[in-house]
């Protein structure tokens, strides 16, 4: 498989797995998860992550693979490479996986003093892809690793936290979030 090839996988595996976070800001608000409990003086997630946010940007994540399920056949014989096909646990795993990485940052946000919507650089931009990839490894392994090869992992790692900056930016401009990280 050529670079090019190796770009769509990355891009395609991965997918369901950008767009929960993004979602969740869109129909994010209500309950936060945590139910505003503390933890040695602090929030212990804080207001930014709840149940509503959680749960339709797992909702979208999983409907984006099947969509993408059904373009497979279509796109597949376009592109240069293998485009995988979503198993049912993979098409969950990865949305709830980079929802859960982005919970696990929060908490850690929490625990460094860091307020609701502070920058945590790095951690912002690869808590959700270690969450997915995490999740899906765990839950799918055979899908796993017949998807993510040794080049698309680490073109995953690479062309992420660029993709993540460059959307958070837009929905920044786009008034859609209030910082732009
Ligand atoms: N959001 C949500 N539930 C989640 C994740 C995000 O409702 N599980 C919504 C919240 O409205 C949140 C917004 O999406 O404010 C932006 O997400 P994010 O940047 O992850 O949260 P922050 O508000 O920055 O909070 P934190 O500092 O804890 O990351
Ligand atoms: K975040
Ligand atoms: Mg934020």
């Amino acid at each position: 498989m050529d670079i090019v090839g190796v770009l769509a996988v990355a891009f395609w595996a991965m997918l369901p797995a950008y767009v929960p976070n993004n979602a969740a800001v869109l129909v994010g608000g209500g309950p936060p998860i945590d139910g505003g409990r503390t933890w040695r003086g602090r929030r212990l997630l804080g207001d930014g992550k709840t149940w509503l946010g959680t749960a339709g940007g797992i909702a979208a994540g999983a409907a984006l693979a099947g969509l993408l399920n059904l373009l497979q056949t279509t796109v597949n014989a376009a592109v240069p490479a293998p485009l995988p096909w979503f198993t049912p646990v993979a098409a969950v795993t990865l949305p709830a996986g980079a929802l859960l990485g982005d919970i696990g940052a929060s908490f850690l946000k929490r625990r460094t003093g860091r307020e609701r919507g502070a920058a945590f650089p790095g951690l912002d931009q690869l808590d959700f892809v270690v969450g997915s990839l995490g999740l899906t490894v765990l839950f799918a392994p055979g899908w796993f690793f017949g998807t993510f090869t040794l080049p698309v992992l680490a073109v995953v790692l690479v062309i992420t936290p660029v993709l993540h900056v460059g959307t958070n930016l837009v929905a920044y401009k786009l008034s859609l979030k209030s910082e732009p990280w």
